[in-house]
């Protein structure tokens, strides 16, 4: 059985003409005993009103920006059952009957109010129970600021809680709005310290308009390899430092060992040279054979050795990892490299292969090109580009005599490693590949 009842200011101690700030509820909305209705703000302090019943919102009579003092009119609401069991107050104004009738209601106020439904509405008797109550007033949970403050604060948009005062106890002065207003703007034009660089939107372009075209949706490993790759490249400051090696004796090598290699399946390439070289210059230079902490305060440095090898599979870019690679032998390396290789290309990869890596080689060289700057594969520190090896004349005891040179480039996290170390490490692989019988010292 639904009731309509006027809610009134209570008494709000000495208080004429107070503010209304804020007006959390309109006409039709369902609201629970103790939701809060509305913030007042006197100069000293702001206060919640909360409803002492639960009801429907029917009509509110009051705005942001009035001023409202004990006994006006501020809510109508349907209130049901639990209303008549209450027992009656004073903060509730008798209503005459026709309030309840719809015509009555639209006449009374501007605002819209919900049509009462047919049978819903009751007679209202002569006292009405109580669904506001002085004593449930609590101060209103809002940072401290003056009215003139908070109105300010209004008119710009800005968010009082998001702000540190820096006046007395924190309280939120002019200047600390308009400073959160500057702060913002220059965030958005990139900061003054940074030369006024900013990121622009990405463009859109109908590219039919000067041609014809085709949409190609990415693949699932493109779109996760990309977010990756996007993140790394964008996070990690990169250098890569570029280097080669004479792998002329290393290639005789390899072909020697070709036909062992064949007897197990599998095929000796200069990549399987490069995972062993790795893990051996990874042992001279530990720094490279680590992570960055999440909250970049130290090195994890690992004591094993696990290699990516970046594999060009027909959906996309899969790194699988070769674990323990300081134990295997080449050709255990080279059968593996082959399984790994073939799985990827086959969506046969489990996660657990392809996580764990401590550094990764990315090798173009049975592709072609002489240089390229790899993308760190986080949370490692460096990653091996190789590039295709050549015929070059190189000069040695007066003479140019024709050798097998291998290009390669290190990209570093220059967070944790300098250019000097990168040097040694390239340096060191350099020595390393052009004598790989070194690799068993
Ligand atoms: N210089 C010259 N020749 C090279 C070479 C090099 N650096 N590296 C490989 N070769 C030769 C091999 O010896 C092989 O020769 P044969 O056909 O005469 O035997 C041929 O090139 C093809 O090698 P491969 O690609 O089959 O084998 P691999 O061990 O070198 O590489 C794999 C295996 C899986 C890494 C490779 O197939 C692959 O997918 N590479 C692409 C990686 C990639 O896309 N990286 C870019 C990522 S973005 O950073």
């Amino acid at each position: 059985m639904a009731r309509l009842i006027e809610i009134i200011v209570p008494d709000i101690g000495d208080f004429e003409e107070v503010d209304v700030i804020e007006v959390l509820v309109e006409a039709g909305d369902q609201i629970a005993a103790e939701d809060t209705l509305l913030t007042l703000e006197t100069d000293k302090a702001a206060m919640e009103i909360p409803a002492s019943e639960a009801g429907l919102i029917r009509e509110v009579r009051v705005a942001v920006g009035d001023k409202i003092s004990r006994g006006d009119v501020i809510f109508v609401i349907e209130a049901g059952e639990a209303i008549e069991e209450s027992s009656a107050k004073e903060s509730v104004r008798e209503m005459e009957p026709p309030l309840v009738s719809t015509e009555t209601n639209k006449e009374s106020t501007e605002s819209p109010s919900p049509q009462p439904k047919p049978g819903r509405v009751q007679e209202v008797p002569k006292k009405h129970p109580a669904p506001l109550d002085a004593t449930l007033l609590k101060p209103a949970d809002l940072p401290l600021a003056s009215p003139a403050v908070r109105r300010f604060s209004r008119e710009l948009g800005v968010d009082l809680s998001q702000i540190e005062g820096s006046g007395p106890s924190h309280r939120i002065l002019k200047e600390d709005i308009q400073n959160q207003v500057k702060a913002r703007m220059k965030e958005k034009l990139g900061g003054e310290e940074g030369c006024g660089a900013k990121v622009l939107p990405w463009p859109k372009i109908d590219f039919s308009r000067f041609g014809g075209t085709r949409i190609e949706a990415l693949s699932r490993i493109q779109k996760l390899s990309g977010a990756n790759l996007h993140r790394n490249w964008s996070m990690i400051p990169h250098v890569t430092q570029h280097d080669e090696a004479d792998i002329t004796d290393m290639e005789a090598f390899r072909k020697e060992s070709q036909s062992a290699t064949a007897a197990r399946g599998a095929k000796m390439t200069p990549l399987v040279f490069l995972i062993k070289t790795c893990v051996a210059a990874l042992k001279a230079h530990p720094r490279f054979n680590a992570s960055l902490s999440g909250d970049g305060e130290s090195l994890v440095l690992k004591s094993y050795f696990h290699i990516g090898v970046a594999v060009d599979t027909p959906d996309g870019l899969l790194v699988p990892v070769l674990r323990d690679c300081d134990q295997k032998s080449l050709i255990d390396l080279a059968v593996e490299l082959k399984d790994l290789s073939a799985r990827a290309r086959k969506k046969r990869l489990t996660l657990a292969e392809m996580e764990g890596g401590c550094f990764t080689i990315s090798s173009l060289g049975g592709i072609g090109g002489t240089a390229f700057t790899p993308i760190i594969n986080a949370p490692e520190v460096a990653i091996l580009g190789v590039s295709r090896a050549s015929i070059k004349a190189v000069y040695s005891d007066g003479v140019f005599i024709p050798r097998l040179i291998l290009p390669f480039s290190l990209s570093y996290d220059h967070r944790v490693i300098d250019g000097a170390s990168a040097a040694r490490f390239t340096q060191t692989l350099s020595r390393l590949l052009s004598d790989v019988r070194r690799l068993l010292l």
